[in-house]
């Protein structure tokens, strides 16, 4: 079995002083370095909207952390954050960032993207299963920012496209915003992800 290892979103909008921080995010950052060197491929993935995001609660007149009905599902409304070119959107400083490949998500002004693998409208891909089919992977290991969003939807889709997935919890950290962790970590067993 070939593997691969995401990094999600470990970006300075989701660490302490960012526009979306996630509580100590910023705490695994030396760990995900060094686990990286188990790992031939590795992959990061970046969230990167562009100014006035639909998912911005900014561009809804609305308060941030509501939720909202859009033509493709719910949408939780956030504060502004990961805006293309901003340091906001750049990988924490202390971050490796050697990866084989970046995966940048949430561009399509219309559509937010959680997972590394689809859009939320569940159906556009990003491309990265093909990329991982054609380099033979069938192994995936993630960790990253936030383990309740960005971390379990590219969880939950890549076992569901078949790759045995494993997500390393203790190099994660989560939003954890109305029982969203326990849910996420739920649906993520149901799906059959290894939560470790
Ligand atoms: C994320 C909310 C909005 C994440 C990204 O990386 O988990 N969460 N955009
Ligand atoms: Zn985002």
């Amino acid at each position: 079995m070939s593997k691969a290892l995401i990094v999600v979103d470990v970006q300075n909008d989701f660490c302490p002083g960012g526009a979306l921080a996630v509580d100590k995010g910023d705490e695994i950052v030396e760990g995900i370095n060094r686990f990286i060197k188990c790992f031939d491929t590795v992959i990061l993935t970046q969230d990167w909207h562009p100014q006035g995001h639909s998912s911005f609660a900014s561009s809804h007149d609305s308060d941030p952390f509501t939720l909202i009905e859009m033509d493709y599902g719910p949408q939780v409304l956030w504060p502004d954050h990961c805006i293309q070119g901003t340091k906001g959107a750049q990988f924490h400083p202390q971050l490796n960032t050697n990866g084989d490949l970046i995966i940048r998500k949430g561009f399509n002004p219309k559509i937010d993207s959680y997972s590394a693998f689809f859009e939320n409208d569940r159906k556009t891909p990003t491309g990265l299963k093909g990329y991982l089919d054609t380099r033979g992977i069938n192994d995936v290991h993630i960790v990253g920012l936030a383990l309740d969003y960005c971390v379990s939807y590219s969880a939950i889709d890549a076992a569901k496209l078949g790759f045995k997935t494993t997500v390393h919890q203790n190099l994660c950290r989560a939003i954890d915003m109305d029982g969203s962790l326990k849910q996420a970590q739920l649906k993520m067993e149901s799906a059959g992800v290894i939560l470790i």
